[in-house]
C-alpha cells in the first residue's frame, strides 16, 4: 500500500515536472518570438551582389559594380569614404541603376577618429537619379533627386528645431530643395532619430527597407552591435521612382573622421501589389517623381536663437565691463577728490 502511494507520488512529480518544462520551453519561444519582432528579418528576397560590398575587400583594388570617386579608398576591411584629415570628400556609387521596387540594404559602418570631442562631419546613404557629383552635402551634390539618409555627427544647428547629435534622418527630394548645412537640414527633413553611432568600438548596423509597392520607408538600426534593433524612422507616403543609383558618400571640414562602410547587402524583395483597385495604375515605375507626403514644411532659413542669444551675451558682457568701469572711475575720481579736500584741510 505504501510502496503503491510512494509509486503513484513519483508518477505525479514526473509529471508536474513535465508540465513545468513545457511551460519554461513555451515561455522561451514566446519570448524569442517577442525579440523577434523588434529586428529586421532576413528579407524574404535574394541577395543582388551589384548593388552589395562584401568581404573580402582588396586593398587598392577596384570593386566589381561600384565606382569610387573623390578621397574615397579601399583597404581590406572596408570602403574608407574620407580619412581623418580635414577637407576631404569621397563617394563610392554603383554603377547600374536600381529596377527594384521593393528593397531593402542591410549595412554595416564605422565613424570613428582620433579626437573623442570635436569630429565631423558625417556620411550620407543615397537612392539618387544622378550619381558620382561630388558637392557640398556630405560630399554630393546639393538639389539632387531621390532619398538621401544624413548620418550626421556635427551638430550646427541650436535653438529651435535642433536635435542631438548624432543623427540620422531622411530627406527625399525632386531636385528643388537645398540641403541647409547650417540648420542640419531641418528645413527639408522627413524624419529622423538621434543614434549613438560614432565612436564605438564595433561597427553599426542599419537596416533601410523602401517598399515602392506600399510607399512605405522603415530605417532600423543596432548600435552596440548585440542584435537589438531600434526603430528610427517608419514613414508611409513616400514615392521613389525605379532606376537610379545606389550611393554613400562623405565629408569632413575643419572636423575630421574617419568614414567606413564595411558592408552592403541589397535584397530584392517580392512585390505584393496593392489590392486597392481605386488606385491609379503605373505604367512607368521609373517616371514616379520623388516626393513624401509627411516632409517637414519649408521655412525660412532663420538664424538659429542660440548663436543670437551668444552675440547678445557677450555683448552685455563687453557692455556691463564697460560700466562697472565707468562707475569704479568716477568713484575713484570722487574718493581721490575727497581725499585730497581732505589733506588740504589737514595742512590749513
Ligand atoms: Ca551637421
Amino acid at each position: 500500500m505504501a510502496a503503491g502511494t510512494d509509486l503513484s507520488k513519483n508518477v505525479e512529480q514526473r509529471l508536474i515536472n513535465l508540465i513545468l518544462i513545457i511551460c519554461v520551453v513555451f515561455v522561451q519561444i514566446v519570448s524569442g518570438d517577442e525579440e523577434e519582432q523588434g529586428k529586421p528579418k532576413e528579407p524574404a528576397g535574394y541577395m543582388r551582389r551589384e548593388f552589395s560590398i562584401t568581404k573580402p575587400i582588396a586593398a587598392g583594388a577596384t570593386l566589381q559594380y561600384w565606382q569610387p570617386a573623390g578621397n574615397a579608398m579601399l583597404t581590406d576591411e572596408h570602403v574608407r569614404l574620407t580619412n581623418d584629415e580635414q577637407s576631404k570628400s569621397g563617394a563610392m556609387w554603383t554603377t547600374f541603376p536600381c529596377y527594384v521596387r521593393d528593397w531593402e540594404i542591410h549595412m554595416q559602418f564605422k565613424v570613428h577618429g582620433h579626437n573623442s570631442r570635436f569630429f565631423g562631419d558625417g556620411f550620407a546613404f543615397w537612392y539618387a537619379k544622378e550619381r558620382n557629383i561630388l558637392g557640398p552635402v556630405f560630399g554630393s551634390k546639393d538639389h539632387f533627386s531621390g532619398l538621401a539618409l544624413f548620418f550626421d555627427t556635427y551638430a550646427n544647428q541650436n535653438g529651435e528645431h535642433a536635435h542631438e547629435h548624432p543623427y540620422i534622418s531622411a530627406q527625399v527630394n525632386n531636385g528643388s530643395l537645398h540641403y541647409d548645412h547650417d540648420r542640419d537640414g531641418t528645413h527639408t527633413e522627413l524624419a529622423g532619430c538621434t543614434s549613438h553611432f560614432r565612436g564605438t568600438d564595433h561597427e553599426t548596423h542599419v537596416a533601410i527597407r523602401y517598399l515602392g509597392s506600399k510607399k512605405r520607408l522603415t530605417v532600423q538600426y543596432d548600435v552596440e552591435d548585440d542584435d537589438k534593433w531600434q526603430s528610427c524612422l517608419d514613414q508611409y507616403g513616400v514615392q521613389l521612382p525605379t532606376g537610379y543609383f545606389i550611393g554613400f558618400s562623405g565629408s569632413t571640414g575643419d572636423l575630421s573622421d574617419n568614414h567606413d562602410i564595411l558592408s552592403v547587402k541589397f535584397y530584392e524583395l517580392e512585390t505584393i501589389e496593392p489590392s486597392d483597385e481605386g488606385e491609379e495604375a503605373i505604367e512607368d515605375y521609373s517616371k514616379i517623381l520623388p516626393h513624401a507626403e509627411n516632409a517637414e514644411a519649408e521655412r525660412e532659413h532663420v538664424d538659429d536663437a542660440g548663436s543670437t542669444t551668444r552675440g547678445q551675451r557677450i555683448l552685455n558682457w563687453l557692455m556691463g565691463i564697460f560700466v562697472i568701469c565707468i562707475i569704479c572711475g568716477i568713484g575713484g575720481f570722487i574718493y581721490y577728490q575727497k581725499y585730497q579736500a581732505d589733506q588740504r584741510k589737514r595742512f590749513y
